[in-house]
């Protein structure tokens, strides 16, 4: 898979994108991620890349010129545009697999108030959100995104790190896990888990989730899962 990021901050991604599973995913050859800067394709002295609303208002826009250019040049046929903004559809566990059957990403972090609407209605396939609440720009949600997706792609999960991926795909939440030692502090891992009935485990599993899943997020119930 290739991800080409369009972002005014390519400093960002040096941190997320070199750690951990995405670090591997990269050395491996299974993600080629790179990032450009926007003001790449300004022509002008200052590197220009916002301008005021037209019909008043406060705050300023990404101008079209300089992300149609960047497109025109990172862009080919297969490729899929997605623009993070938090007026977008909302991110989720199945969004991720479907982009990840992707060959091509190009992710455009928007700043500011937002892009020019010519942006999203010419050069945009899909504008996503990852969650309502309003960030300075949208390199932190296409580090969500391109971890989400890496962590989907053939052979970047080694076995034992999918199976436990696969033990939660039922549409609740995860039922709560417990490690050694048996007693900490004073604090007990419940019973059942000690006692080898696998048959009692699963049970009591099965209901924790449930239970959370209603306390907690009782919207995903009687929903059909995400993921
Ligand atoms: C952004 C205008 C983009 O804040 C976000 C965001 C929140 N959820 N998903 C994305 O992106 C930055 C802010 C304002 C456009």
């Amino acid at each position: 898979m290739k991800i080409d990021v369009l972002t005014l901050f390519p400093a960002m991604f040096a941190g997320p994108l070199d750690e951990s599973i995405v670090k591997r995913a990269r050395a491996t050859g299974k993600l080629d991620c790179r990032t450009h800067n926007l003001r790449d394709w300004t022509h002008d002295r200052h590197r220009t890349v916002d301008d005021k609303p037209f019909g008043g208002g406060p705050g300023m826009l990404l101008k079209p010129e300089p992300i149609f250019e960047a497109v025109e040049s990172l862009a080919g046929d297969a490729t899929r545009v997605v623009l993070l903004s938090p007026a977008g559809r909302l991110f989720n566990q199945s969004l991720a697999r479907e982009l990840a059957r992707e060959t091509h990403l190009l992710l455009i972090c928007a700043s500011y108030e937002g892009v020019d609407q010519r942006v999203v209605d010419s050069l945009v396939d899909d504008e996503i959100s990852i969650g309502d609440y309003v960030l300075t720009n949208g390199a932190l949600p296409a580090m969500v995104v391109i971890d989400a997706v890496t962590r989907l792609l053939p052979g970047v999960l080694g076995d034992d790190e999918s199976a436990a991926d696969e033990s939660f795909s039922h549409g609740l939440l995860e039922y709560p896990h417990y490690t050694r030692p048996a007693e900490y502090r004073g604090l007990k891992v419940p019973e059942v888990l000690l006692s080898g009935n696998h048959a009692e485990i699963e049970k009591w599993r099965r209901e924790q989730a449930r239970q959370r899943t209603q306390k907690r997020r009782p919207d995903l119930l009687g929903q059909e899962p995400n993921d």
